[in-house]
């Protein structure tokens, strides 16, 4: 396992990248160009400006999270050959630095979908909450308002420029089936893999979040069976998950440690979160402890270890602690302590191995 920690960038990021290397074990950052506006190929300048700053830390760049998927291409539109043409530009470039896996998704609008970004816990800590019954009766732009002024600093998924014309956004989606979207997936990943093989960059798609619709968009990563129907519509090394377990794990029907086992060989990157999940639906991020949520992380750190699993792994997200001012999920402190937990169990498994 090879612990990677997301950074948002110079001038994006509260937390330095002196302090990011400072963390046990963590060698690498997961990184973007969250500047560059979706559909657009990113330039061999400005990836090769960030990968620098990284390395010149003695961090490496091996992971990208995300390569966004402009929104034509999801809809199927004409258009989405040009958009195409330049992600396949981007991987390429990707390649030319040496970068090993490339996240993304493939959610409708919509990246990550939470109702509140700061629920209290009893002590005083604030995390991500997920409000089932909220949403249900919720007008996505209401949602989208809230969000936005929730957060000082800019959120991937949630650029406001492309949520201006929400309404828009989803007038196209009208008559967008499942099926239309996995027609539109499968054409996309038939001219992205290819050039992924070429460019020895490993695919990685991120499963919905939550794994479920929201708002009558469809939505199509979000279980086993789906999971099996993507990875067989294009047999490749190259063609894998993100296997986050707290996206997956807030749907109490997956049985993470199960998924993990099953689509060992086709996960390069994993998530490792936990979440509480309430008899109502609800949810909030907690620590990654396994007795402070739903999903059980060290069966989910068990079930790396036992597969052997090489792949890059990072905390996903946190709460926020100490009164640290941080983005959303993603502070030093509680990723910091997460990554602890998660070494403490692979230690433990490595040891217990060698002494049979
Ligand atoms: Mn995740």
């Amino acid at each position: 396992m090879r612990m990677v920690f997301r950074w948002f960038g110079p001038d994006n990021d509260p937390i330095p990248l002196d302090h990011i290397r400072q963390i046990p074990g963590v060698e690498g950052v997961v990184w973007a160009l969250h500047d560059i506006p979706v559909g657009e190929a990113w330039s061999m300048d400005k990836i090769l400006s960030v990968k620098s700053q990284i390395e010149a830390r003695g961090l490496h760049s091996h992971v990208v999270e995300s390569v966004n998927v402009h929104e034509d291409i999801k809809l199927g539109r004409p258009t989405r050959d040009h958009y195409i043409a330049n992600y396949q530009r981007t991987l390429e470039n990707l390649g030319r630095v040496g970068v090993k896996v490339v996240c993304y998704n493939f959610m409708p609008i919509f990246d990550w979908t939470r109702t509140d970004l700061a629920k209290k816990a009893s002590d005083g800590s604030t995390a991500l909450f997920f409000e089932r019954n909220l949403i249900e009766q919720m007008d996505p732009q209401e949602m989208v308002s809230k969000i936005l002024a929730d957060s000082t600093l800019t959120m991937p998924g949630w650029e406001p420029e492309r949520l201006t014309n929400l309404s828009r956004l989803f007038e196209d989606y009208t008559n967008v089936t499942e099926e239309d979207l996995w027609n539109n997936l499968t054409y996309f990943l038939q001219q992205i893999i290819p050039v992924a093989e070429k460019s020895g960059i490993k695919m990685a798609i991120h499963p919905d979040d939550p794994p479920w619709s929201i708002f009558g968009l469809p939505r199509i990563i979000t279980n086993r069976d789906n999971i099996r129907r993507l990875l067989d519509i294009v047999d490749s090394p190259n063609h894998g998950v993100t296997l986050c377990s707290g996206s997956l794990g807030a749907d109490l029907a997956n049985d993470v440690a199960a998924l993990i086992r099953e689509f060992a060989p086709r996960i390069p990157f994993a998530h490792i979160r936990n979440v509480k999940v309430y008899d109502n639906g609800d949810f909030v991020e907690t620590s990654h402890r396994t007795s402070d949520g739903s999903v059980d992380i060290y069966g989910v750190v068990k079930a790396y270890h036992e597969n052997g699993f090489t792949g890059y792994a990072r905390p996903d997200h946190g709460r926020h602690i100490w009164g640290e001012q941080c983005r959303p999920g993603y502070g030093l402190y509680d990723r910091a302590l997460g990554i602890m937990y998660i070494w403490g169990i692979w230690d433990a498994l490595e040891h217990s191995c060698k002494e049979g």
